[in-house]
């Protein structure tokens, strides 16, 4: 049976597409099915996921996986956060959020860059399950001066790894899959569903 993907980011369909299509679900992306985007109105990344597989599952009658996620920058007390999207204007132009990004840490030295991309993914049965399932990930590094790197998406270019001296945007994305909240929260949906 198939489950669709309730994101309308093609980032996001590519990092978690492949992985569930290899453990044998037969996923679609929202967009194939015509679903549009829903207003997020949730104060926490888990209510934002609701939503979204709520509204997927509801138009199309399938299970749906939703993925809600962002950076939290303890600088900026933990913005952008749920609002990382749409960090510079709701159109949620990728360059125009790093750029303001990069422009609230102008000047502030490598120790307070912390931050932290969190992804929750959300599994609904149908549209009025009332136990979906819920799984975190968390991933820990710091804003770059500036960006680099072409890989990934979004944010990556300015998400720097200390430990491995390169933005997540320089990983291959099956580094980036091994560490990164998405591949974290991916994990821990995967075996929730093997054992229920
Ligand atoms: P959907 O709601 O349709 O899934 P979206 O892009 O609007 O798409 P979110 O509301 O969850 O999704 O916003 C996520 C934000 O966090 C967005 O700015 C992404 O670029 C960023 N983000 C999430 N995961 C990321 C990753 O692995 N690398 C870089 N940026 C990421």
């Amino acid at each position: 049976r198939k489950i669709v993907l309730a994101t309308g980011n093609a980032g996001k369909v590519r990092e978690m597409a492949s992985l569930l299509a290899a453990v044998g679900m037969d996923v679609v992306a929202q967009t194939e099915l015509g679903v549009g985007s829903v207003e997020e109105t949730g104060l926490t990344f888990v209510e934002n996921a609701i939503i979204k597989a709520r509204y997927a599952a509801k138009i199309t009658g399938l299970p749906a996986i939703a993925d809600d996620s962002g950076i939290s920058v303890d600088y900026l007390g933990g913005a952008p956060g749920i609002y990382s999207a749409r960090y510079a204007g709701q159109d949620g132009n990728d360059g125009a959020n790093m750029a303001k990004l990069l422009n609230a840490l102008d000047g502030v030295p490598a120790a307070q860059r912390q931050a932290q991309f969190n992804c929750v993914l959300v599994y609904m049965r149908h549209e009025s399950d009332p136990t979906p399932i819920i799984c975190h990930g968390r991933w820990h590094g710091m804003i770059a001066e500036q960006a680099q790197g072409d890989g990934g998406f979004g944010y990556d270019p300015v998400f720097w790894l200390p430990e491995l001296n390169k933005t997540a945007a320089q990983l291959r994305p099956e580094e980036k899959q091994a560490i990164s909240h998405r591949g974290h929260a991916l994990t821990l949906l995967l075996e929730a569903l093997r054992n229920g």
